[in-house]
């Protein structure tokens, strides 16, 4: 499953490594890219083992809203 999220706040490569790093670290989620200029996160998940509202909560602990 592939899902491009919509996220605020994230403007430089901290940003970027600390929800990349938050993303990877769930069980079943495969592949992340942030995207800084888009404001936008693609995650590749195992349906099965996590969900939409799990990979939100990641980021929304770090600290940005998605949108
Ligand atoms: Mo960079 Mo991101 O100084 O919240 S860590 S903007």
């Amino acid at each position: 499953m592939a899902i491009k999220l919509n996220v605020e706040g994230m403007t430089c490569n901290h940003c970027k490594m600390a929800v990349t790093k938050a993303l990877t670290e769930l069980e079943g989620v495969s592949n992340v890219e942030v995207h800084l200029q888009e404001g936008t996160v693609d995650v590749d998940y195992d349906e099965t083992k996590v969900n939409v509202e799990k990979l939100k909560e990641a980021i929304e602990d770090q600290g940005y809203d998605v949108k």
